[in-house]
């Protein structure tokens, strides 16, 4: 069986306690891969390592700094196809949809980070025949990065891209059900020549090897993506070492749908933002606020279109939903179902787990599902199922629409369809998220600050956010 290793200054290791853990491919629920199970002593040697690197790589030009990073984007580029092959055989998610966002994406955040660094300026604020302050940005050091399943290498280059950019060294690690990318990852960094040490890749348990990462008094930032429970655990931790954290948490997003919408535009979106890697993206918009007089219609058409939706190998081209990450996660999203069926939800299509043929007939399949007659407050409209499970619920007015949107707890993203300028600015001012698209989903630019309100996160990534985020302003003032 394949093994993975971890990445410590600059080599590929077994972890100290000689110990494994199974890793399964979710489209045949079979183990095809062992990972290192990493404990304190492994992210200790990763910390020693990366404090001993820190000093020459902050340092170096920025240029140079680029000119690494930019031959490992041209690397990932390289693999790309190796690499799709690779997060679909963890993840489950369709090598079509690996091949055309997840990758790209990961050597566009390098690339992006790589260069932004190079127009990263700094302040002056002149006090005329007095004085003049300026302020400095200095790297913080070693910055741990820990990131989740759902988009693996895509979320894995999107937090230590900027970190290496800004010239902190970094313990990052991904997640135990998706380490595969992470770890092909560090062997294209080997290739492209990243001095030792500056990147370190510890595999493991959260509980465990994560946990050491965020308990280590030199790591002095931590950025994370992942649950809520985990990052409310992880600012526990944290927060008596003033760690800087940065925390890319759940969401359950309103997808608001105004009558005057482009039809056709909106269910075909409204479809990908509600089944987009079969509904295991933070962003997805699991909640469906439709006006009334446009519902029936539209739930109508959606269920269709639904329907339709392939269910399948994830290596074939036409499948469009693959399998879900895990047993657990599924048994998760199931659970919803049935919970939706007891707060007197209607299944409109969907609910159940299919069992493919052949070889397949062990992962872990579900149905594309959509619930209607469920009020706003009930659990299934207020947790974050994050699987291919959506809500419809109608509305009467824009109050109406706003009030249900912001209804939960969390405030990561909003969509919202609508032909009228003045009500999408309108709307888009009172709707409590970080992100709002506006007649589009999950359209990126990289330099915008990305990440959520109330339960969603502490903290913005993107652009100029996480360069500041991985840097320590200093002020020099000085008298003229
Ligand atoms: O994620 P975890 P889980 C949501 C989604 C999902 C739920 C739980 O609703 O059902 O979270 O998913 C590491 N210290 N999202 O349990 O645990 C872990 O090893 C340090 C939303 O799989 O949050 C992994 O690398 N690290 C989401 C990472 O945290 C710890 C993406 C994320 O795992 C740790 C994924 C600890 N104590 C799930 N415990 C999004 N926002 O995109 C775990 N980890």
């Amino acid at each position: 069986m394949d093994k993975i290793f971890n990445y410590i200054n600059g080599k590929l290791v077994e972890p100290q306690s000689g110990k494994y853990i199974d890793n399964l491919n979710p489209a045949v629920g079979k183990s095809y891969s062992l990972i290192p199970d990493s404990d304190k002593e492994d992210v200790e040697v990763a910390v020693k390592a990366a404090a001993r690197a820190f000093p020459s790589w902050s340092i170096l030009s920025t240029e140079e700094r680029m000119r690494i990073m930019l031959k490992v984007a041209d690397l990932i580029d390289r693999d790309v196809d190796k690499l799709a092959v690779a997060e679909s055989i963890d993840n489950g998610k369709t090598v079509k949809l690996a091949r055309s966002l997840d990758i790209p994406r990961a050597s566009a955040n390098i690339r992006f980070y790589a260069t932004a660094a190079m127009h990263f300026a700094t302040d002056a604020h002149v006090n005329e025949g007095d004085s003049v302050n300026y302020t400095t940005r200095m790297p913080i050091g070693v910055a741990g990065c820990i990131s989740p399943w759902n988009l693996p290498l895509y979320l894995f280059t999107w937090k230590i891209a900027p970190a290496l950019a800004a010239g902190c060294t970094v313990i990052a690690k991904p997640s135990e059900l998706t380490p595969m990318t992470a770890f092909l990852f560090s062997q294209l960094c080997i290739e492209a020549g990243l001095p030792a040490g500056v990147l370190n890749v510890v595999h493991g348990l959260g509980g465990k090897a994560g946990q050491s990462i965020v308990e280590h008094p030199q790591i002095t930032a931590i950025s994370f993506t992942g649950g809520t429970v985990t990052g409310r655990k992880i600012a526990a931790t944290s927060a008596p070492m003033f760690k800087k954290l940065s925390l890319e948490l759940g969401g359950k997003n309103p997808n608001i749908i105004f009558a005057d919408c482009d039809f056709e535009k909106t269910i075909k979106n409204s479809l990908r933002s509600s089944f987009t890697n079969q509904g295991e993206i933070c962003l997805c918009g699991s909640r469906i606020l439709v006006e009334r007089m446009l519902f029936d219609k539209f739930v109508n058409e959606f269920v269709i279109r639904a329907k339709e939706l392939k269910v399948g190998d994830p290596r074939d081209e036409s499948t469009d939903l693959g399998a879900l990450v895990s047993e657990a996660h599924l048994n998760k999203v199931l659970g919803y179902v049935r919970l939706a069926r007891e707060e007197g939800g209607k299944i409109l299509t969907g609910g159940n787990q299919i069992r493919l043929d052949g070889r397949l007939s062990s992962g872990y399949y579900m149905e594309p599902t959509v619930i209607v007659g469920l009020n706003e407050n009930c659990r299934t409209n207020q947790e974050e199922i994050f699987g291919p499970v959506v809500t419809i619920m109608p509305f009467d007015s824009e109050e109406e629409a706003i009030q249900l949107a912001n209804s939960t707890a969390y405030g990561l993203s909003a969509t919202i369809w609508t032909e009228n300028l003045r009500r999408a600015h309108r709307v888009s001012h009172q709707v409590k998220s970080g992100i709002i698209w506006v007649n589009c989903w999950l359209h990126r630019d990289l330099r915008t600050p990305f990440g959520g309100m109330k339960l969603s996160g502490v903290g913005r990534e993107g652009g100029w956010e996480a360069l500041r985020f991985f840097t320590e302003a200093k002020n020099v003032c000085v008298k003229f």
